[in-house]
Formats: C-alpha cells, sequence, structure tokens
C-alpha cells in the first residue's frame, strides 16, 4: 500500500477513534458499560459470551472424535459462548449443509473439521461472500488461504513419521508391515501415510505388504485385519494403524486368529486414547503417537480474536508425545479422553 494512503487511513481511524470515545463517554447514548443489554465490552471488543459460534463436527467414529466433541461442547459452556453444534454423521454434504444453515443464522465464527481435504471451496467462499470467518479445527481442507482464517490442529504428517522410527526399532529395521489406513482422502489419512513411507523407505527390509482402510473405526479395523490375516497369516510381523479404535478392533483380529498381538504382531497406533493405555498395559500394543483432540478451549480464544479482528497465526499447531508399555500403568489415570 502506498504511504500517504496509509497515512490517510491512520487519520480516519484517529478521527473515528476520537469521535467513539466521545460517544462512549456521553451516558445518554451509547455508553455501552451502562447499558445491560449490551453484547460489547468497555473497548467496544466481543468477549465470550457475546460470541455466537457454529461447529460442524464430522461425526463419533472414534474416542479421539468423542474427546474432541466433549472438549468443545464443555470450553463452550465454561466460557458462556453460544455454540450451535452439528453432528454431520461421517457425511460431507450434512457439513456442508450445517455450514450454510450457520451462515443464514449469521454465525459469529464457523469452526469446522473437514471429513476429507477436498470439495469445500464453494461452501467456504459461501462464508467469506457473508463475512463470516472460517477456523479449521483438526483437519485440513485443501482450499486457497483466502478461504480460511485458521488451522488448529496436529501435524499428521510428523505423527506418521514417528510412527515409523518406532516401527524401526520395534522390528529392528527388518520385517512385513501391514497398514489400517484411516478414513480415504481425509488430511490425517493421507499424511500418516505419507509420513510413515517417508522414513521407511531408508529401510529396504521394512516392507508394507498390504494397506487398507478402516475409516478409523474399531469395527472396520477388524474386519480389515481379518482379511490381512487370511491372506498373509504369520508372514505379518507389524501393524500400523492410523489410529488407536482401528488397531483394537485389529487386536481382536489377531487373537481370533490365535497370534499375541504385541508379540507375535508388533502394533504402532496413533491418537492415544485411553483404551490405548490399557493394551499397552496389557501387553498388546507397543507404542501410541499422541494426537490431542482437547481443542475446545483454544479454539474459542482463537474465535474470539478472530472475531475481534486480532491476527491469528495460519497454522497452530498441537504440542504431542509419544507412550509406550513402560510407564503406560502410571499415566493413564491422568489421560483426559
Ligand atoms: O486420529 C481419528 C479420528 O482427525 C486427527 O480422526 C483426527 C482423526 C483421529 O477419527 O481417531
Amino acid at each position: 500500500m502506498d504511504y500517504s494512503f496509509t497515512k490517510f487511513l491512520n487519520l480516519i481511524s484517529a478521527v473515528f477513534l476520537i469521535f467513539s470515545l466521545a460517544a462512549c463517554g456521553n451516558g445518554q447514548n451509547g455508553n455501552v458499560t451502562d447499558d445491560p443489554r449490551s453484547t460489547h465490552s468497555v473497548d467496544g471488543k466481543k468477549t465470550y459470551k457475546d460470541l455466537v459460534v457454529g461447529y460442524s463436527q464430522i461425526g463419533a467414529e472414534s474416542e479421539w472424535r468423542t474427546g474432541n466433541t466433549a472438549s468443545i461442547k464443555e470450553a463452550a459452556e465454561k466460557l458462556g459462548v453460544e455454540l450451535i453444534f452439528d453432528d454431520a454423521q461421517q457425511k460431507q454434504e450434512n457439513q456442508i449443509k450445517a455450514i450454510r444453515s450457520f451462515i443464514a443464522q449469521q454465525v459469529d465464527v464457523i469452526g469446522v473439521s473437514p471429513l476429507t481435504e477436498s470439495g469445500w471451496d464453494s461452501v467456504f467462499q459461501e462464508a467469506k461472500d457473508a463475512g463470516i470467518p472460517i477456523i479449521l479445527v483438526d483437519r485440513r481442507a485443501a482450499v486457497p488461504e483466502d478461504l480460511y482464517t485458521s488451522y488448529l490442529g496436529s501435524d499428521f504428517y510428523e505423527e506418521g513419521r514417528r510412527a515409523a522410527r518406532v516401527m524401526v526399532d520395534l522390528l529392528d529395521g527388518k520385517g512385513n508391515i501391514v497398514e489400517l489406513v484411516g478414513t480415504v482422502g481425509s488430511a490425517p489419512a493421507i499424511d500418516r501415510y505419507a509420513g510413515f513411507r517417508e522414513v521407511i523407505k531408508d529401510y529396504p527390509d521394512m516392507k508394507i505388504i498390504a494397506s487398507a482402510t478402516g475409516d478409523f473405526t474399531r469395527a472396520k479395523g477388524k474386519e480389515v485385519m481379518e482379511a490381512f490375516l487370511q491372506l498373509h497369516g504369520d508372514e505379518i510381523d507389524a501393524l500400523y494403524a492410523h489410529n488407536d479404535d482401528m488397531a483394537i478392533g485389529a487386536i481382536k483380529a489377531i487373537e481370533e486368529y490365535g497370534l499375541r498381538p504385541g508379540v507375535d504382531i508388533k502394533i504402532v497406533s496413533i491418537d492415544a486414547i485411553r483404551d490405548a493405555f490399557q493394551a499397552m498395559i496389557d501387553g498388546k500394543l507397543n507404542a501410541t503417537v499422541e494426537c490431542n483432540p482437547l481443542l475446545g478451549p483454544q479454539f474459542l480464544e482463537l474465535a474470539l480474536k478472530v472475531v475481534n479482528g486480532e491476527g491469528a497465526p495460519k497454522w497452530i499447531p498441537s504440542e504431542e508425545h509419544i507412550y509406550f508399555p513402560e510407564n503406560a500403568r502410571e499415566i493413564l489415570p491422568t489421560r483426559k479422553y
């Protein structure tokens, strides 16, 4: 922007500020601090109690997701934010419908966890045209950067790499791996697949002999693992599951097949849900890479900032760890999901 134009803008805002301060000083009209119906704080900024947030959740496919939903709802309740929550039951068309209804209701901000990466351009554009910011929570969408304000979530690629490094240690750099992939086309499935391979490619004796989707659910994880066992049986040295729920389903399949999960077949998965700690205590899971679903407080903090025109980073990554059986018993009681 040209310098003199910037100066001109500054001047306009200064004049505007003087007028608004004058209006605030006048008790008869517009003193926002005295008006009990006012939805703004002293400085004209919104507070949590003024916020109306629409949230489009994917569904309830995993323990991770249930923990994520609880975190968002609890944070809204605690802060006094009005939350309009929609559960899309694993269907993108339901998410699109929900976003359109949030736009119609003129919410202040829309939070969305996109089921898959693609297919969001037009509905995000509609929100943008209506002046409603979109915050991506948990999963990214493959859209131009100007169609969303911020992404709050994990580095799924790094999670894939971490799982692979643990696998290399467990197998001593040699063995046949089967893989349970998450929901096809979703950001975590795409990145956990690629991140894992980036590390494994340097170990020619580590082979991924089968890979199929278990859609992030226990039931599907079990079903697909049964098929892997039918096809490859004793040749399988290890399982890499894109989430704990699929690993837990697969553990059942392995036991029913007559092998020992965690011993005959080493298992590494992602999320670090409570049941994964139990599986590690039972010796049936070898490691879980943490992916944090407790995003509610951070999301609402970000929503408030965005509504008040304060800058927000394009990506706010979560801080995460890897957990092993050695201290699973000690850590389990501290886990919130
Ligand atoms: O890992 C899985 C859930 O998007 C990070 O979705 C999330 C993933 C999580 O169903 O359990």
